[in-house]
């Protein structure tokens, strides 16, 4: 959420559902004014599609011929409100007509699809300096925030056959391990170990941290702000 990176292209996110989207326009607008061949990618959700300030931002981006990818996220809740009950239209790519730029909805849980389209997808932004919108069906297992489940434990707002619906039958981890191991990329073995492998370092990273010495208050600052990406915004400052 709060990343940034200028110098690998993370602009950053905040707080505020949708605010991010109208900076990657200014993102876009500036790399157009230089002259570069920049192309800004702006994430969000199916709640977020909603907000004024995304049409607002979709209409200028399109009028300027903006280089944006407006990439949605639509894992079907905003929270707990399901894209049902909020949100018009059978598809939130269909708002693209009325911005006159390229719409589509594609399988957000088949890695390859998506990183397919978006290569394309920004490829062709890139070509035409024309904005566009990808909508990405995807699913959330989880609570949007820790703790969920005991605050909405009277009022559940979908089914656990749902959730264990997605999970067996189109999780993106297993389908791409299935497609890797039938392609011939990797043996079942090896994958098998890389888990093996991941939870180890997990585990060891958690251990280190349980283990760690609780840090003092005026190491708040550590690894917050990073001198490298921000010469000039020096840590002590802020
Ligand atoms: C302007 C604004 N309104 C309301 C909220 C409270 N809020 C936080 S997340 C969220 C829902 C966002 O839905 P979506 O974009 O689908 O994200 P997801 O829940 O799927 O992560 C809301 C309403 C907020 N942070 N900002
Ligand atoms: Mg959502």
């Amino acid at each position: 959420m709060h990343m940034v990176d200028f110098s690998l292209g993370i602009f950053g996110c905040n707080a505020i559902v949708g605010a991010s989207v109208p900076h990657a326009a200014g993102a876009a607008f500036s790399s157009k004014m230089d002259g570069d061949d920049r192309v800004s990618v702006s994430f969000f959700g199916d709640g977020a599609s909603n907000q004024g300030v995304v049409h607002e931002t979709m209409n200028m981006a399109s009028i300027w011929d903006l280089p944006v990818v407006f990439l949605c996220e639509n894992n079907q809740y905003g929270v707990s409100t399901s894209q049902e009950d909020a949100v018009a239209g059978e598809q939130i790519s269909g708002r693209a007509d009325s911005y006159d730029m390229d719409g589509e909805t594609i399988n957000g849980q088949n890695v390859l699809e998506v990183y397919e389209t978006i290569q394309e997808a920004v490829k062709t932004t890139r070509e035409t300096s024309r904005p566009r919108l990808v909508e990405c069906k995807t699913y959330r297992y989880k609570g949007h925030f820790s703790g969920e489940k005991d605050l909405l434990r009277d009022r559940p707002y979908r089914a656990e056959e749902e959730i264990e619906e997605w999970r067996r039958e189109r999780d993106p981890i297993d389908t791409f391990r299935k497609a890797l191991i039938e392609e011939d990329v990797f043996t079942e073995e090896t994958l098998d170990q890389i888990d093996v492998d991941v939870k180890a370092r997990l585990e060891d990273a958690a251990e280190f941290a349980l283990e760690s010495e609780y840090p003092s208050g005026d190491r708040a600052p550590e690894y917050t702000y990073s001198e490298q990406s921000y010469p000039n915004f020096p840590a002590e400052k802020y």
